[in-house]
């Protein structure tokens, strides 16, 4: 990305126990298959993709965010408790990733909340469907074996974030920008 744009989006991120479980998984698929392990602090589950913005839409990203949080604390959306159920490997990324075999409406109502409310603002998010999931392999040649045993994993989400990604040699690095505790 050019200095003047950011690359964002809106994000769910596990709290330690939970991160350090996926990480465990990540590890152990990538061990299987190859492929690259996400590290613990970059596991998350996108709600909204932007892309690449200029960074001086930033503050109404902020506003976006801000009143989503207001209007999901309104509807008791939060604490959005859901379960991850499901391995699933995507060829055409190569991503092994976790996910939600049902549909949880609580999150695709907050996905699509943002939606709504960054397009009001002119933002048009990227056209990819909304599957909930947490990418824990990249570059995974073949789809890892799963460990259903592992399975469910339990996810209490109390906030939501604003994420600026930055990519480097070894993968991105994500800077928060903005987290609504929608908790108090
Ligand atoms: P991924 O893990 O499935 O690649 C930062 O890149 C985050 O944004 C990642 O969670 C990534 O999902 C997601 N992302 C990248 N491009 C996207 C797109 N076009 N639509 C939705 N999410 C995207």
């Amino acid at each position: 990305a050019s200095p003047e744009r950011a690359r964002v989006f809106f994000a769910l991120w596990p709290e330690a126990a939970l991160a350090e479980r996926l990480a465990a998984l990540a590890e152990a698929q990538a061990a299987a298959v190859g492929g690259r392990a996400m590290a613990r602090e970059t596991l998350h589950l996108t709600l909204a993709f932007l892309g690449d913005v200029p960074l001086e839409t930033l503050p109404a990203l902020q506003e976006a965010g801000h009143l989503v949080a207001r209007q999901q604390v309104m509807h008791h959306v939060f604490p959005l408790e859901f379960s991850l159920d499901h391995f699933g490997y995507w060829q055409h990324n190569h991503l092994a990733w976790i996910g939600c075999r049902t549909p949880v409406a609580a999150l695709h109502g907050l996905a699509d909340a943002l939606a709504a409310a960054v397009g009001e603002r002119g933002f048009a998010l990227e056209s990819r469907p909304f599957v909930p999931h947490v990418t824990l392999v990249r570059r995974a040649p073949v789809a890892p074996p799963c460990r259903e045993e592992a399975l469910p994993l339990y996810w209490r989400a109390t906030d939501f974030a604003l994420l600026r990604s930055r990519r480097h040699a070894g993968g991105a690095a994500y800077e928060t920008l903005a987290r609504w505790p929608v908790e108090g």
